[in-house]
């Protein structure tokens, strides 16, 4: 049997189907590349140049409210509109084309142009999760939209624009490529076994413990075993829920606090806002019930071993299988170490 620790080996996630190489020996490696910190500009509560910020205004003419709270308003730049003909085009099976329909929206966290998920208050947060709720209820409610995919890019290396605390939502007609292949994988999961993936895989990480970042009543946070990101996370909802529309009031505020808890521990990793890409994976809203799907959030983080070393998804990578040196498991124990800090 192989060692964990020491011997090159892959590892299967059942959610994508695919295959991760780890190389734990590569840890040893001796490195010689910069471990500097960036630094960091002084945070202002109101930016006149933000496009985010309450009362300036954005392209094409639009003025923000003077809001408090959360505030959503259809992407300027969407890269889906409502009223694309869906139309399929098809050559011999080999040039295939589909009219896409969507809304694109954005969603300010904060009226406050220097806050991050990490340092706002619980109830703060939880008036997030409400909007969240209600744009997956109101986009899904409409009949070309099959798909809600909200996300937050964080921080420049992950192309976010603007630091005012903002996630975007892409709803579409079709299911995303990574969607689809979860719901694969979970509806086949689910005619094997007959039981949910998901809640089969929080019991066993529960009772493994080795991947276990933190947890509430209604929460539980891993490094999935099958890991690609170095500190690459998983936020599953502890019931079977399918999606956000069924969680209870409970749910909603946990939420609230274990995503508060992640990314201060995050920050508190590098000592920097930590860059990243997040987002909801669940039910499709194409008014099949879809008992398969379990709610669930992956976080992605580029870095590597500094505020400036982020790992590249290049050469074997790319052309072959993704592959980490440290494993899931000591990424877990650095992340759990760590104290993070309050809200602000
Ligand atoms: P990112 O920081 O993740 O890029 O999200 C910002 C979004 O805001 C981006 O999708 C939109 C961009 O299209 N935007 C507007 O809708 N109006 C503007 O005035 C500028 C940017
Ligand atoms: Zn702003």
């Amino acid at each position: 049997m192989f060692n964990w620790n020491q011997d090159p080996h892959r590892r299967f996630n059942p959610l994508t189907r695919e295959w991760v190489l780890v190389s734990p020996h590569r840890t040893q490696r001796p490195w010689q590349g910069q471990m500097e910190k960036t630094a960091r500009p002084p945070a202002k509560r109101y930016d006149p140049d933000c496009y985010l910020c309450p009362g300036n205004s954005r392209a094409g003419g639009a003025r923000n409210p003077q809001y408090t709270g959360t505030f959503v308003f259809d992407n300027d730049y969407a890269a889906l509109k409502p009223d694309t003909p869906r139309d399929r085009f098809a050559q011999n099976d080999l040039l295939v084309a589909e009219g896409e329909p969507g809304i694109c929206r954005v969603v300010c966290f904060s009226q406050r142009h220097d806050l991050t998920i990490a340092n706002m208050q619980v109830p703060e947060l939880r008036a997030v999760v409400d909007t969240w709720v209600e744009q997956y209820g109101d986009l899904g409610s409409r009949p070309f939209i099959n798909y809600v995919e909200m996300f937050e890019n964080r921080g420049a290396m992950m192309g976010a624009s603007n630091p005012h605390p903002h996630c975007q939502i892409w709803s579409s007609c079709s299911l995303p490529n990574e969607v689809l292949k979860e719901q694969q994988s979970q509806l086949a999961w689910r005619e094997e076994h007959g039981a949910c993936l998901l809640c089969q895989y929080l019991k066993a990480e529960q009772n493994a413990r080795d991947r276990l970042l933190d947890e509430n009543d209604t929460w539980v946070v891993v490094v999935p075993f099958w890991a690609v990101w170095p500190f690459e996370t998983m936020v599953l909802a502890r019931r079977h829920t399918t999606a956000l529309d069924q969680l209870d009031d409970a749910e909603r505020t946990g939420l609230a606090e274990i995503l508060q808890r992640l990314t201060a521990r995050y920050d508190c990793l590098f000592e920097v806002p930590f860059p990243y890409t997040m987002g909801f994976h669940q039910r499709p809203t194409d008014g099949a019930p879809h008992d398969e799907w379990h709610l669930h959030l992956h976080f992605y983080p580029p870095l590597l071993r500094s505020a400036t070393v982020r790992k590249f998804m290049v050469g074997f990578e790319m052309l072959g299988t993704p592959q980490r040196d440290l494993t899931p498991e000591a990424a877990a124990q650095r992340l759990r170490e760590l104290a993070p800090a309050g809200a602000h």
